[in-house]
């Protein structure tokens, strides 16, 4: 048995890994400021400590009493972090280096909880670690220059760039919420989905049970050399036809609208999940449809 910190862990990535690490027997401490996360998503096993990871004293004294960092915490919406660009320096990469600071104190490993974002347009074909990063988006920006940070620890730094996570627990009702739950929430409450540009753009979606099994290989491995790998199921699918699988799921008719595109939109990503596979044996199983059903089944009570 291990005791872990986990910054952001009342959030949807994180209550959903702090599950995980409990059912597997493990202590959590969930360091959390409950701006966007929420304490229902913590198992009652779970300690909460209420801080911000800008805070660094915080962090460190926390990390001394724990075997490992999962670092979440995050500003953890490209249209969120350019509308409020400081904010988020401050706190995506502000965070980084004050969990950076804490593993290397501590002499404890990091996972570290990057972004896809960090490629920038990547092409329709799925892109390797090993590619060239070129972030469109602030949010990205951050996320990089947070990894160049995370690899001074050396063995002990893992890097996980997540591509579009989605799953039961991650809230519709924010307009940064990711677009499965607002097209979900918007078919349950037979609202019109808004499409953000033609909807071509394509993105590669990895159930929420599926990247917490990558965070937690990526926590147990023996830190032999510092890693970066995706957390991708290799396969993208177009938002056009995300709304009509969606709207199939919920059992309700396709009503959509096309806005204006988003500024600083991707184009297209989709991820290379070979070196998780090579590295951690890792594989993304659940199938898009299986998700959504089962995404939909947690929404529904919660739209209606
Ligand atoms: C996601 C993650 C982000 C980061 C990034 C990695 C979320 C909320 N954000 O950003 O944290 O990991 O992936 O590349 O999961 N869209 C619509 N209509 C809507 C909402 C969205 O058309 O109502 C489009 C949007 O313009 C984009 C796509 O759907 O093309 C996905 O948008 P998103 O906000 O879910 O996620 P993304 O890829 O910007």
């Amino acid at each position: 048995m291990a005791r872990y910190l986990v910054t952001g862990g009342c959030g949807f990535i994180g209550g959903h890994l702090t599950h995980a690490l409990v059912r597997a027997g493990h202590r959590v401490i969930a360091f959390d400021d409950l701006s966007s996360g929420r304490e229902d998503n913590l198992p009652p096993e779970a300690d909460l400590e209420r801080g911000c990871v800008t805070d660094g004293t915080h962090l460190a004294s926390l990390a001394g009493q724990c075997n490992g960092i999962v670092h979440l915490a995050a500003i953890a919406s490209v249209e969120a972090a350019a509308a409020n660009p400081r904010r988020a320096e401050a706190v995506n990469l502000g965070g980084a280096r004050n969990a950076v600071a804490a593993a290397e104190a501590e002499k404890i490993p990091l996972v570290y909880a990057s972004s896809a974002a960090v490629y920038g347009d990547a092409g329709s074909r799925p892109i390797a670690e090993t590619a060239d990063c070129t972030p469109h988006s602030v949010y990205g920006q951050h996320k990089l220059k947070g990894e160049s940070t995370v690899l001074t620890l050396g063995p002990r730094a893992t890097i996980i760039r997540p591509f579009n996570v989605y799953g039961p627990r991650q809230h519709p009702n924010s307009p940064y919420s990711g677009v499965i739950a607002r097209f979900i929430s918007a078919c349950l409450a037979g609202e019109t989905i808004t499409i953000n540009g033609e909807g071509l753009q394509s993105r590669d979606f990895i159930y929420v049970s599926d990247i917490v099994r990558l965070f937690v290989a990526a926590l147990s491995r023996e830190p032999a050399a510092p890693f970066t790998m995706n957390g991708c199921t290799g396969q993208a699918i177009s938002i056009l036809s995300l709304a009509r699988a969606v709207a199939d799921t919920c059992g309700t008719g396709l009503d959509l609208r096309h806005g204006p595109a988003r500024a600083a939109d991707i184009l297209h990503s989709c991820g290379d999940p070979q070196r998780a596979f090579d590295l951690l044996g890792f594989r993304a199983e659940t199938r898009l449809g299986d998700g959504l059903a089962e995404t939909v089944g947690w929404q529904r009570p919660v739209v209606q």
